[in-house]
């Protein structure tokens, strides 16, 4: 079940072109014009909102095939009033989760955002957010594009048994 909606989901990221269009930073896209979809972004999830937590996580992998480091700076989530990029750190043998202003994906590489590493905070949803649901994951680079897929909301062990997935 969750598999299938990882793969449909998969395919979304190809609508990006017109998406980008849309952006308001005119001379940021201009680079880009001839260029194709060089971010795949996959298996992405969101942990259902717990009664009375200030927030929730999301997760994903993100690849990117083209031949430039691609930079993350912003993700939004439908329904969801803030969303901050955090990491988890080892500060003085504590681990430490704080907000980064962006993450860089090498040409050619994969980062993958995981429970322990890198992580979406959700913030303020405007309703509650429940397993079952599916919501719409945007990511926003420092060029000016963007891309999106539909996040399925999974429970804490669902998310937990997501991470150790492999492909078959
Ligand atoms: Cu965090």
């Amino acid at each position: 079940m969750l598999k299938r909606i990882a793969c449909a989901t998969w395919l979304s990221v190809f609508s990006l072109a017109s998406y980008a269009h849309q952006g308001h930073e005119h001379e940021a896209h201009q680079h880009h014009h001839e260029q194709a979809q060089v971010a795949m972004v996959h298996d992405a999830y969101i942990r259902e909102w717990l009664p009375a937590a200030p927030s929730t996580a999301a997760y994903f992998s993100i690849h990117n095939q083209g031949e430039t480091p691609l930079k993350l700076v912003k993700a939004s989530v439908e329904g969801v009033g803030r969303v901050e990029i955090h990491e988890h750190q080892h500060v003085n043998g504590m681990m430490k989760m704080q907000q980064v202003e962006d993450v860089t994906i090498a040409a050619g590489k994969t980062v993958t955002f995981q429970p322990g590493g890198y992580h979406l905070m959700l913030f303020s949803p405007s309703q509650p957010i429940t397993k079952g649901q599916a919501l719409k994951l945007t990511l926003y680079f420092a060029d000016g594009n963007r891309i999106y897929t539909v996040a399925p909301v999974t429970s804490v062990m669902e998310s937990a048994s997501n991470a150790e997935h492999h492909h078959h």
